[in-house]
């Protein structure tokens, strides 16, 4: 069977479900498309790298990117670090025509994903932005109910990611709430998923009008590099820093095939974990999803008896989207690591039979001009344009 080298970047929360993923992919899906061989790992903290190596499975580590893309066993760049270094680390990894899984959300900018796309569109190479929720077999069958028609023409999106791990103002000032490294806040971090999501089912989005809010202008700067995602880090007598990036996201959208939608993004929600929802209305019937039951997928249709119509349940399991690899009964639980494990199948399968994947790195250069848009029009307080992407 052949076999895949993975160079990973990055040995944070991501790393370690990237790892996971490509240590279980052969578990789940068999034969798998290839054997992934996580060969060397990457990060910074040179202590971390070496920790990682033992703890994620890989064979070598080393405290410098470069020498991960430089690696002449390497064929899959896996990048997993902050967003600011995504484009130089992609750049550099498609020059040295390595396949390449990077991160959400895929850049800073508009510009900086354009740099980025350009950079791998002409190499002969695989190339994928991480937007594993869309991978949930239960969205991935909501696509498939809007695909044949089953919710007649789509006339809304309404979505949402809430969570809470930053609502404490005395939680750290981690890269996620500053803007040169992380670009953005809730909108790039979260909100881009639920983006990636209504393009997946409902199309291109045309313009947008909307509001950003950073509602805490300060948090105690420390925490390392690392971002524990306000776990156990409550810093009530550090020294503060500036936020320079949103708290919330709140957009309304208008999508190319004449859709409707809104989109709301925070991390300040007291009670919201991993609240990733949304609900599709349609001419024939409606669909509804919350990441939190990622098991289930509601659907109600106009066909239904009048007396007998609402929404019912659909539990995934082996007869839906990517439950060959599954579990064997619906609902034993598809869990956040069957997303990655998915999403590395999917990379695999697209690099041993040379076909593109999605979302690919257009695909997150679409969704960062949206971010662009959705920032202009909360400055100007207007409905803004979506550029299409160059060619
Ligand atoms: P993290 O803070 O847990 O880990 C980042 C790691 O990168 C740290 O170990 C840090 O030392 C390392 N690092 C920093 N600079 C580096 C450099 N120059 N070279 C090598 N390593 C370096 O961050 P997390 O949560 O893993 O996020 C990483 C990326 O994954 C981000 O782009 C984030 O938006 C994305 N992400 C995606 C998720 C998804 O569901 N798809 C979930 C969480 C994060
Ligand atoms: C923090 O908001 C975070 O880890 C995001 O960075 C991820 O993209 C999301 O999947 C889970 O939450």
């Amino acid at each position: 069977m052949r076999t895949v080298n993975v160079g990973l970047i990055g040995a944070g929360f991501m790393g370690k479900a990237h790892s996971l993923a490509y240590a279980a992919l052969p578990m789940f899906y068999w034969p798998a498309p290839a054997m992934p061989v996580r060969k060397v790992v990457a990060d910074v903290n040179a202590d971390a790298a070496a920790e990682a190596a033992l703890r994620f499975g890989f064979e070598r580590s080393t405290d410098d990117w470069r020498r991960v893309v430089d690696d002449p066993e390497v064929d899959l760049v896996d990048i997993a670090t902050p967003n600011n270094l995504h484009a130089e680390i992609a750049a550099a990894a498609a020059a040295a025509g390595k396949h390449i899984i990077c991160e959400k959300p895929l850049a800073r900018t508009g510009a900086e994903a354009a740099a980025m796309y350009r950079a791998v569109r002409d190499a002969d190479i695989v190339h994928m932005v991480a937007f594993n929720y869309r991978r949930t077999p239960a969205v991935a069958l909501a696509r498939k109910y809007i695909d044949e028609g089953a919710v007649g023409r789509v006339l809304n999106f309404r979505g949402t990611y809430l969570q809470d791990w930053s609502a404490d103002p005395d939680s750290p000032l981690s890269w996620r709430f500053q803007k040169s490294v992380a670009g953005s806040g809730a909108l790039g971090d979260i909100g881009t998923h639920v983006l990636d999501i209504a393009r997946y089912l409902v199309g291109e989005v045309a313009s947008v009008n909307s509001v950003l809010s950073t509602f805490i202008p300060d948090r105690p700067i420390g925490g390392g590099g690392l971002d524990k995602l306000g776990a156990a880090d409550r810093m009530t007598d550090a020294p503060r820093g500036p936020v320079d990036v949103d708290d919330e996201l709140i957009t309304m959208l208008r999508f190319s095939g004449g859709a409707v939608g809104t989109v709301e993004a925070t991390r300040n929600a007291y009670g919201r974990n991993n609240f990733l929802t949304f609900e599709v209305h349609g001419t024939e019937g409606s669909l509804y999803f919350n990441y939190e039951r990622r098991d289930e997928l509601q659907v109600c249709f106009a066909s239904d008896p009048g007396d007998r119509r609402g929404f019912r349940t659909v539990y995934t399991g082996p007869a839906h989207p990517y439950g060959d690899g599954l579990w064997p009964i619906p609902a034993l639980g598809i869990g956040y690591g069957e997303t990655k494990i998915i999403e590395a199948y999917d990379l695999l399968r697209g690099i041993v039979d040379k076909t593109p994947v999605s979302p690919d790195f257009g695909d997150g250069y679409q969704v960062a001009l949206i971010c662009d848009a959705i920032t202009a029009s909360a400055e100007s307080g207007r409905w803004v344009d979506v550029p299409h992407r160059d060619a």
